[in-house]
């Protein structure tokens, strides 16, 4: 255990911190309101905060378009108040991750409003400047990920710009030296100031093929689908030069010890796992891992996508998983309430760092946003797909009184429905909550290596039933879920026997030879010797 790096042992929480506290009735919540949250955060039992971004931004997507890449939004703060949570999480043993999002900008960022100010501006190659097409039109093909061309025209300078967002979130040239050095200085900033590391926004993202030439189209595309997937994004995303970079950015972080950094990369397998690099020229430590949200909540499926996930990763790599984000679905909505705790049990015993989003642990679920509260970019451009954000983005209910504790107002999202019975006090005192059960397996991932850097072994199981051992030095761990609403029979691999439970996803464990409908099992069987 000594040997494992923090994050290799430890659980993430993601704070997305406009709606973890706000602390000075705005309706928005703030890194003083996280601070004042921290032994809550402490005493569920993980090791590191990521904080979605804080830096200066217009807000057109909710801080993923930054203005300025070394300051703190005033909205959430300044610098005096990221330093003390920074202080309050270290003295409490939580690292903290910032959010960097290196493939685009704000339009209001100096940076752009210099490269649109003129053509001969030294900073117009620090974006993606092009001539129009021979018609007229766009330079190429692509499409934003929020529908629409990816190229806006400026009629000032006469040229396109790409944006792989919002026309508001330009995309940066990580083909030019200049702001490649830029950018590696912000990266220093922070880690000069004391933060443990970085998730790092669409880093698949950062570098075009360098003649961007139109991506194929998907043939698989259907009505139902978001716009973005009528193409594939061959040319746009993935490129080798963008390896390079994570390198560097890697190479800058391990000169500061342990720091870890996380990339958001959507790729199948095979290509996703080079995101690790290689031993002698490493990348990210984790490229962060989707397939628990992108997949059904099927036991047969996920045996499948845990085996090839666990078969894909190169000898240097850490597996990772994640069951929520600001953008994804709440798990609580996906699989209902009784699942969602034998989901808790999966996060927390596969073999790889969780990331648990905040709310997931008091099974927060369907928020229904009224039309006129809708305020995510993605939902208002391409409304009717069901592809909203806010659902997962509503503020903490902390307690049942007015706004739930969260704010003295009516904050920026509404509060879910069932904010006054479902809210963190009512759970902290309730032996059978969600919450109870979260710091219970957190608890418990903390006090057993094997489940946090033991092996792991597939069992055998079928659609409903999944089941894996971990294993630690003599520790034998069986990890048993029942995906299904039927009771099933306890079968337990021909070598096993069982001497402990310890833990299960039920308040009350009765039979020993009897799955419960969804219930899950942490069993400890008789070493192996
Ligand atoms: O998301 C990247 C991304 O691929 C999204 O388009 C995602 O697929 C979509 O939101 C799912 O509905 C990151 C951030 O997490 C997201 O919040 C930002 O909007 C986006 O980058 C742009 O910075």
């Amino acid at each position: 255990v000594a040997q494992a790096p923090w994050w290799a042992r430890g659980v993430i929480y993601q704070i997305y911190p406009r709606s973890f506290q706000d602390s000075n009735g705005d309706g928005v919540g703030d890194l003083a309101g996280i601070a004042a949250r921290l032994d809550y955060v402490a005493g569920l039992g993980v090791d590191a905060i990521w904080l979605s971004p804080i830096f200066p931004s217009p807000m057109a997507d909710f801080g993923y378009d930054v203005a300025d890449y070394c300051g703190i939004e005033p909205m959430f703060g300044d610098f005096a108040a990221f330093d003390t949570l920074l202080a309050d999480a270290h003295a409490r043993g939580l690292k903290v991750l910032l959010d960097f999002v290196p493939n685009h900008t704000s339009d209001q960022h100096a940076w752009f409003r210099e490269s649109r100010s003129a053509r001969d501006n030294p900073k117009r190659d620090w974006y993606i400047w092009r001539d129009p097409a021979p018609d007229g039109g766009p330079p190429n093909n692509w499409i934003s990920d929020f529908g629409g061309s990816s190229w806006e025209w400026d009629e000032a300078s006469g040229q396109y710009y790409l944006h792989a967002f919002l026309k508001s979130q330009p995309d940066l040239n990580w083909r030019n030296p200049d702001l490649r050095a830029a950018m590696m200085d912000v990266l220093r900033f922070w880690l000069d100031r004391g933060v443990d590391g970085f998730r790092i926004d669409v880093l698949w993202h950062i570098v075009k093929a360098a003649d961007l030439p139109d991506n194929p189209v998907n043939p698989d595309w259907t009505p139902n689908r978001t716009e973005r997937d009528r193409l594939i994004q061959h040319h746009s995303t993935d490129q080798p030069e963008a390896h390079e970079i994570a390198a560097e950015f890697r190479a800058l972080a391990d000169q500061y010890g342990e720091r870890v950094l996380i990339g958001e990369i959507f790729l199948p397998n095979d290509r996703h796992a080079r995101w690790f690099g290689t031993v002698e020229r490493p990348e990210v430590h984790m490229p962060f891992n989707f397939q628990l949200i992108e997949n059904a909540w099927n036991a047969a499926v996920l045996r499948d996508v845990i085996a090839d996930y666990e078969a894909s990763l190169p000898a240097h790599g850490w597996p990772n998983w994640v069951f929520g984000s600001h953008d994804a679905p709440r798990i609580a909505a996906r699989v209902g309430e009784p699942q969602a705790r034998v989901a808790a049990m999966l996060l927390l015993t596969l073999r790889g760092t969780p990331t648990l989003y905040q709310g997931d642990e008091i099974g927060i679920g369907e928020v229904v946003i009224p039309a006129d509260r809708v305020r995510d970019p993605q939902e208002l451009r391409q409304p009717g797909l069901g592809i909203g954000r806010d659902r997962s983005r509503t503020p903490i209910p902390w307690d049942a009184s007015p706004f739930a504790g969260f704010s003295t107002v009516e904050p920026w999202l509404p509060l879910n429905a069932d904010w006054p019975t479902r809210n963190v006090a009512a759970q902290d005192r309730d032996p059978s909550s969600l919450l109870t059960l979260y710091r219970a397996l957190l608890s418990l991932r903390r006090g057993q290596p094997a489940l946090s850097i033991g092996d792991m072994v597939l069992v055998a199981g079928d659609d409903d039933v999944l089941a894996y051992e971990r294993r630690h030095d003599d520790v034998r761990l069986l990890i048993v879920l029942n995906l299904g609403s039927q009771s099933r029979a306890l079968i337990l691999p021909a070598d096993a026997i069982v001497m402990e439970v310890l833990a299960s996803t039920l308040p009350a464990r009765t039979l020993a030879d009897v799955l419960a409908p969804d219930e899950g099992l942490v069993l400890r069987l008789a070493s192996v010797r």
